[in-house]
């Protein structure tokens, strides 16, 4: 008897020093184990008398569930403290801010989203058409003759005779005229191609093209949504010049110049001392053009601008390279 009060006393010493599960473990061995001490006192029970035997057996049984509680009340605590203290080292800081390297539109997308939108305020409709086009859409339909230099293998890409990379976005505006009644207000911005290369040119760039057909349309008309289309995409004091020029889809063209945002006008290294800007090219559709698209030339007008959205990128960015544009240089790019 005097044995199973010394391991409930050795026990009882020895729990409060059960920091984590492992020692525990050895705990549970010592004391309850094959060879442990609560077995130890069973194997002792031959050499008690029979009749102190049950009383005996009853208090080894005692001791032993004892320890087991006890043991299993820590193991629970301990778990539940360990797990608590791995949560705490393992948690994440969601809030800590992280850097995070973005990017930025390229200045091109920028000014034709930017274009694009002033249009669609105005009340153009945005629609977009194939890059690969037909010789018939991209020259025929526009009245460019069979002599033109544009149609020359030189300045465009050639598929085949008859298949090619677009050298304007016009041949969407065609497609548009051949398929939708007048009234008509469209821009149509993308990529166009041609066979050219150097400071000023690039053989890919992009266009916006707008179109406006109905009854009584006028170069007024023309000029009213070009004054309004700089003063925003400028400033509010911008004005548009026109000087005569040719085109075989507008009969007249002219050529579009913005009074200089710069100086306002009077004259600086941006606009090369003249106070003026070209930025478009413009005019009425040509008849033909209408004719050729189904749409009665005797009933309706239209007028038709085209822009390069580089080169009003360049314009507003003051990029005197266009190269600069296509190269995509990491420290050209950062700057937008
Ligand atoms: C320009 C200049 C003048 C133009 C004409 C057409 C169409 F399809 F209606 F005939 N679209 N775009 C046009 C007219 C384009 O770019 C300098």
């Amino acid at each position: 008897m005097d044995n199973i009060s010394n391991v409930q006393k050795s026990f009882d010493s020895e729990k409060s020093k059960i920091k984590n599960l492992n020692f525990l473990n050895e705990i549970k061995v010592k004391y309850l184990g094959k060879s442990g001490e609560v077995s130890l006192l069973m194997k002792n029970m031959k050499n008690i008398s029979p009749q102190d035997r049950p009383a005996f057996g009853k208090k080894v049984n005692e001791i032993r569930d004892y320890i087991e509680s006890n043991l299993a009340k820590i193991e629970t605590e301990l778990a539940e403290k360990e797990k608590k203290a791995k949560l705490k080292k393992e948690k994440i800081d969601v809030t800590i801010p992280v850097k995070i390297n973005k990017g930025s539109l390229h200045p091109i997308t920028t000014v034709k989203n930017e274009i694009t939108e002033i249009f669609t305020g105005l009340g153009f409709e945005v629609l977009e058409g194939p890059e690969v086009e037909t010789d018939y859409y991209n020259f025929q339909m526009l009245n460019i003759p069979k002599d033109h230099p544009a149609r020359d293998m030189q300045d465009t890409f050639y598929f085949s005779d008859n298949l090619l990379l677009r050298t304007h976005t016009s041949p969407m505006q065609a497609r548009t005229m051949e398929v939708k009644k007048p009234p008509i207000r469209m821009v149509c911005p993308g990529k166009v191609y041609r066979a050219d290369d150097d400071a000023t040119h690039s053989p890919i760039f992009n266009q916006i093209e707008g179109l406006v057909i109905d009854k009584k349309i006028t170069l007024c008309d023309l000029k009213g949504i070009l004054d309004e289309f700089v003063k925003i995409f400028f400033n509010k004091n911008t004005k548009t010049r026109f000087r005569p020029s040719y085109f075989p889809f507008t009969e007249p063209s002219v050529e579009v110049d913005a009074s200089c945002s710069e100086c306002g006008g009077k004259g600086c290294k941006v606009c090369k001392g003249t106070g003026w800007i070209e930025i478009l090219g413009a005019g009425m559709v040509n008849p033909k053009v209408l004719d050729n698209a189904g749409i009665d030339s005797k009933k309706y007008s239209g007028f038709a601008f085209g822009l390069g959205i580089d080169r009003m990128a360049m314009i507003k960015y003051k990029i005197n390279d266009l190269r600069l544009m296509y190269e995509n240089d990491i420290r050209f790019l950062k700057q937008f």
